[in-house]
């Protein structure tokens, strides 16, 4: 390390799996932090992920990255979490066949928990955190209810891949660039309730809906986007990968050095009863971020006072309903303290 700026450290769960291993370099290249903000990387690993995290480790000093301050691998949350300023929970336990959902939730809540509380005890005092790994909401609640002492709006789910997927196929729809689309909101849960609305969207300057018209805005397109993950395994033969980890950077960029003026994206934050969403709920809503030139310090702020007409406010407490009824399970199963 030659460079006079200290290193933001981020923690990577999951960092010898396909999302992490996409991540990696991206974000020893600077894709996080813009090319002056040096990065140290925390791997941490099950004991069977841990040579894949350690042959990334080895590609990462072969990239000979300029930013790269130090890459340290961890097994156990307390020293892979040790100084966070960043934590990315990519790493969960799948569902295999045969699974039924409350086993899912209870084997994500003996991760979560444990990572939640050594995030508490051993993160940094500014320390943000971006839950990849699915449930992915829910799992962030187990998180966050885990580690009291850190406010709750650092804790965050990924709803950005929904978002620039929603972003991605209003323009090839309408023929238009990416740059010119705006207004786009993904609301409530990473799942297949996920309500992709265009009512405020807008395609350089026009009502999205009047460019793609309200029969496919408000029907055809939020199947396609809701049910993407599915077209991309059917297609690929596998999830989404660079995609995901694409979409998780443009999530921690976009909060630390902030969203582009006038503009605003998609991310999932403990509700304190915006638009009507139950508080303590990990939903997406509509935000923004001012940014904070100097580091990591800055909050999420929820794009207020936007009109939610009847068919919105369907599908938006249709998901929010399936949020409750994770939040009971695992509620029910003992992971959330205090409830
Ligand atoms: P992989 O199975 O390739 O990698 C997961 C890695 O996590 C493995 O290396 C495993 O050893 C590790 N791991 C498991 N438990 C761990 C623990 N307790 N601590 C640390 N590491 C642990 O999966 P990948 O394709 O990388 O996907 C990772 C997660 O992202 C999955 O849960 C997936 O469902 C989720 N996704 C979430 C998306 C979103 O938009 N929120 C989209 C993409 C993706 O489907």
């Amino acid at each position: 390390m030659t460079s006079a700026v200290n290193p933001i450290t981020v923690t990577i769960t999951g960092a010898g799996g396909q999302i992490g291993y996409a991540a990696l370099f991206r974000i020893a290249s600077g894709a996080l932090f813009g090319p002056n903000q040096p990065v140290a990387l925390r791997l941490l690993e099950i004991p069977q992920g841990v040579k894949a995290a350690e042959g990334a480790a080895l590609e990462l000093v072969d990239g000979a990255f300029p930013l790269l301050a130090s890459v340290d691998i961890a097994t156990e949350p307390a020293a892979g979490f040790d100084g966070a300023n960043i934590a990315l929970l990519v790493g969960s336990r799948p569902r295999t066949a045969g699974m039924e959902r409350a086993d899912l939730l209870a084997a994500n809540g003996a991760i979560f928990g444990p990572q939640g509380r050594a995030i508490n005890d051993h993160a940094a005092d500014d320390v943000r955190v971006l839950v990849v790994g699915n449930p992915a909401n829910t799992n962030a609640l187990i998180a966050q209810r885990n580690a009291p002492d850190v406010p709750a709006e650092r804790f965050t789910a990924l709803t950005r891949l929904d978002h620039n997927r929603a972003v991605g196929l209003l323009a090839e729809r309408a023929g238009a660039a990416v740059a010119d689309i705006a207004g786009v909101t993904i609301w409530g849960n990473h799942s297949t309730t996920q309500y992709p609305d265009l009512s405020h969207a807008t395609i350089a300057g026009r009502p999205a809906l009047d460019v793609v018209g309200t029969e496919w805005g408000r029907g055809a397109y939020i199947d396609r986007v809701a049910n993407r993950g599915a077209e991309i395994i059917e297609v690929r033969g596998g999830s989404s990968v660079a995609s995901a980890a694409n979409a998780a950077i443009d999530h921690v960029r976009d909060w630390a050095l902030g969203t582009a003026p006038g503009a605003w994206t998609s991310a999932a934050l403990p509700s304190t009863g915006h638009y009507g969403i139950p508080a303590g709920i990990i939903a997406s809503v509509p935000v923004r971020s001012a940014g904070d030139a100097a580091g990591v310090a800055a909050n999420w702020e929820v794009v207020d006072g936007l009109d939610v007409d009847e068919f919105s406010r369907a599908r938006i407490d249709a998901s929010v309903a399936e949020l409750v009824a994770e939040r009971d399970q695992v509620a029910a199963l003992g992971l959330i303290p205090g409830a």
